[in-house]
């Protein structure tokens, strides 16, 4: 037996407008994981900037803080066992132009600034991630 986990997923707004959020949910339900918690939000830029402050200063954030508030998202608990690692490799790469056919970003996005979902990376992330979504 492996340690049961809980894990922060989000479904980006990319995910909600295109209308996955039932497709994704879906998928981690079938796998086995369980959805702790489940609410749809508009995230504050205060808690996106929270949730990114290890990518303060990159190129690639304020685009990214502006993308992650654009407009509502699905933040959820998801638990099972090895949640973080198993919903990670579900969710596939970073970059969703790499990432593999199978996988969430490898089948609904060609982009890796809008690729539909985030996992937590660790269980101290997981625990973070958890506070500011359902603190
Ligand atoms: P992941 O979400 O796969 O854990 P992180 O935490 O490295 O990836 O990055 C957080 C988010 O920042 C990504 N989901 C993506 O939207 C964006 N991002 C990361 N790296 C880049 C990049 N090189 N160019 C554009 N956006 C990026």
């Amino acid at each position: 037996m492996h340690d049961v986990e809980k894990t922060l997923i989000l479904i980006k707004p990319d995910g909600v407008r295109k209308q996955l959020i039932g497709e994704v949910v879906s998928r981690f339900e079938k796998k086995g994981l369980t959805v702790l918690k489940l609410e749809m939000m508009s995230l504050s830029r205060e808690k996106a900037q929270l949730h990114y402050a290890e990518h303060v200063g990159k190129p690639f954030y304020p685009p990214l803080i502006d993308f992650i508030t654009s407009g509502p998202l699905v933040a959820m608990v998801l638990e099972g066992q090895r949640a973080i690692s198993v919903a990670r490799k579900m969710c596939g790469a970073t970059d969703s132009a790499l990432a593999e056919a199978g996988t969430i970003r490898g089948d609904y996005s060609i982009y890796n600034n809008q690729n539909v979902v985030h996992s937590s990376d660790s269980a101290e992330s997981a625990t973070r991630e958890i506070s500011i979504y359902f603190g």
